[in-house]
Parts: structure tokens; C-alpha cells; sequence
């Protein structure tokens, strides 16, 4: 079986970003692939260090995606932190890392607009450690949204480097990866960014949004003041919330929309009317569901133990041929 590996940062509620860029795929993957998915708590500490919040967010986090239809039996299910073998090559990687390229790096230019108080050297290396998470289980397959698309050839050009410094292909070069054509990228609702978990809250739909607050939202989506004169391109507001209602919507309802839209007979208050039901069908079971297994404790200590015995079988095997191929085997 090919083995797959993806993180989601524990720095607050889960969004529909999160579910159609990643979650999904995981949810796909679990019965064919070797999976490997991981609450990356060392991450949110660059933005998100407040140990007030760590541990809620943790295992909300693994609530939300048992909920979503991940099975923890398929797949090892695990903190990040649970696995010391990730810092351990994180530390070796970062003697092939450049600062110029990290520096270069768009997430990280955005994170220095948004806290210029507290650039850290996490923040600089988080590609890095990001890398680490991935060639730590020797993955091939990596499915993320469109946001990671640059961090995962960082990663493939760190595992080619090792490779050739130490004379071995220890590491294969791992992929994005999304069922479907292309990576997604769910745009916010007032069409500014993508969704996020820690931004713009009012344009982020969140798997724990009640119904109320999902059908808010929604109504207040950005819309252009009416149909666009023939021809014209689509407006990014509009195309945002068709692309939304293609992901939770009936095949059927959407094609009508559609043709309003070309007919020029759109109304865009019935459009948002509908999309904003759908949703609350789509996210409502998830909601639920999440709620009640946070109430379980035992439950989810109980998974993020058996995972982290999964991922720490495989790292350390890892770990081991990348030491003995520096030299780190003194005893041996
Ligand atoms: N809008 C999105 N569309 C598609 N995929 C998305 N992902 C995130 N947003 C979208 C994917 O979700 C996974 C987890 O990423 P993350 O933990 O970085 O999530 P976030 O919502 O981006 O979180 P934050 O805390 O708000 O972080 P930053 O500050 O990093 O944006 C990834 O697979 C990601 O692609």
C-alpha cells in the first residue's frame, strides 16, 4: 500500500477549507492506502502558543475528524508531538534548509504581515518541520488544499538533497494530492482569501457553525448587484459561491442555478436561500457527532495512544537508516 501523511493545525475550529481540502481525501484514502494523519500541535505553537487553548483545540480537533468519517482503526491517528522522531529529523533537515529560500516563502511573508511582533524561527522554518512530518514515514502521497502546494516541492526538494548528500534514496519525493483534477481552495464568503480557521470568522463556514450562524453567514456572501451583461466573465463572488454549492449541493440544483445565471434570471437571495440549507444538511450530522465525542475523553486519549504507537513504529525505522547513513550509529 502507498503511504500517505497529512496535517491539520490545532489552532481552532475546523472549516469547510479544511473538510474539502483535506478531510475529504482522507476519508477516501483510509481504506486503500497506508494513512498517516496527525493534529500538528508543535505547528499552531508559531501562531498559536496560548497553553490555555492547546489541549481544547487538540482534541476538538480529533472530535472533528472522527466525525467527518475518519476511522481510527484504518489509519493511526496521532499528535504530532507524540513523535519525537519528527523533531529529531526536522533538526536534520534544517542543515540542508537555506534561509534565503525560507525567507522567500509567501506563507511565511504573510505571517510577518500578520504578527510583526513575533517573527519566530518556527515561523521561518515551518516548511521544514512540515517536510519532516512527511519523509518521517517515507510518504508518497500527500493530500492537502491548494495553499501547500509550495511547501510540498520544499519538501521534495529537501528529500532529493538528503538523498544526494548521503548517497542513498532514503527519501521518495512526495506529491499534493487531491481526488479530481486539481488541489482545492475553498475562498472565504466575502470573497477576500481562502477560509481559514483563525481568520475572518464571519466569511468561514465551521463544522461547529450552528444552524442559525450557518444560514447568517451564507446570506451575507458577497454578490455582485445583478446579472453581468452577456458574455461577461463570471464574478469571482459569484463563481465563489457556485463552486460552494457544487460541493454540498444536488447536481440538479446547481445546473439550475447555473441557468438562471445564463438566462440572466438569477436571484441571487434564492441561490444563497438554498446553498444556505444545503450546508446546514451538510454540517449539522458532522456538528453533532463532534459534539458528543468530545464529551469522550478516555475515548480519544485511547486513539491518540494507538496512533502514536503506529507512527512511532514506522518513524523509527526512519530515524534509524538516517542516522546509520550520516554516521549517527556509534555503537553499532
Ligand atoms: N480554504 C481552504 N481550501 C482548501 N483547503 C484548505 N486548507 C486550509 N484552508 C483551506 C487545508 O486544510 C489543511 C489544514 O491546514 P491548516 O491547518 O493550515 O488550516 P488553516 O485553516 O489554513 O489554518 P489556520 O490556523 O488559519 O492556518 P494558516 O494561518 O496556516 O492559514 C491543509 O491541507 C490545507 O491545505
Amino acid at each position: 500500500k502507498e503511504i500517505v501523511v497529512s496535517g491539520i493545525r490545532s489552532t481552532g475550529f475546523l472549516h469547510l477549507g479544511n473538510y474539502f481540502g483535506a478531510i475529504r481525501n482522507y476519508i477516501r484514502m483510509q481504506e486503500d492506502y497506508n494513512c498517516y494523519f496527525f493534529v500538528a500541535d508543535w505547528h499552531s505553537l508559531t501562531t498559536h502558543p496560548d497553553p490555555k487553548d492547546l489541549r481544547g483545540n487538540v482534541f476538538r480537533l480529533l472530535a472533528e475528524n472522527i466525525a467527518s468519517g475518519l476511522d481510527p482503526e484504518k489509519v493511526a491517528l496521532y499528535a504530532q508531538s507524540d513523535v519525537p522522531e519528527i523533531a529529531e529529523l526536522y533538526l536534520l533537515l534544517n542543515m540542508l534548509a537555506y534561509k534565503g529560500e525560507l525567507e522567500k516563502v509567501p506563507t511565511f511573508k504573510d505571517k510577518v504581515r500578520l504578527q510583526p511582533q513575533n517573527v519566530n524561527a518556527g515561523l521561518l522554518t515551518y516548511p521544514v518541520l512540515m517536510s519532516a512530518d512527511i519523509l518521517v514515514h517515507r510518504a508518497i502521497k500527500v493530500p492537502v488544499g491548494k495553499d501547500q502546494e509550495q511547501h510540498l516541492e520544499m519538501a521534495r526538494n529537501f528529500a532529493q538533497r538528503f538523498n544526494t548528500r548521503y548517497g542513498e534514496e532514503l527519501f521518495p519525493e512526495p506529491i499534493a494530492f487531491n481526488f479530481g483534477d486539481n488541489l482545492v481552495r475553498i475562498p472565504s464568503l466575502d470573497g477576500t482569501g481562502k477560509m481559514s480557521k483563525s481568520e475572518n470568522e464571519m466569511a468561514t463556514l465551521y463544522l461547529n457553525d450552528t444552524d442559525e450562524l450557518i444560514r447568517k453567514k451564507v446570506m451575507k456572501a458577497k454578490t455582485d448587484s445583478g446579472p453581468a451583461e452577456p458574455g461577461a466573465p463570471m464574478p469571482e463572488t459569484i463563481s465563489n459561491l457556485f463552486l460552494l454549492m457544487q460541493s454540498v449541493s444536488a447536481p440538479d440544483a446547481v445546473d439550475n442555478f447555473r441557468l438562471a445565471y445564463e438566462n440572466q434570471s438569477i436571484r441571487y437571495g434564492d441561490m444563497k436561500k438554498q446553498l444556505a440549507e444545503d450546508m446546514v444538511a451538510f454540517i449539522a450530522p458532522i456538528r453533532e457527532k463532534a459534539q458528543a465525542l468530545q464529551q469522550d475523553v478516555p475515548y480519544l486519549r485511547r486513539i491518540l495512544k494507538d496512533g502514536a504507537e503506529k507512527a512511532r513504529a514506522s518513524a523509527a525505522q526512519t530515524l534509524q537508516a538516517a542516522r546509520a547513513l550520516i554516521g549517527i550509529n556509534y555503537y553499532q
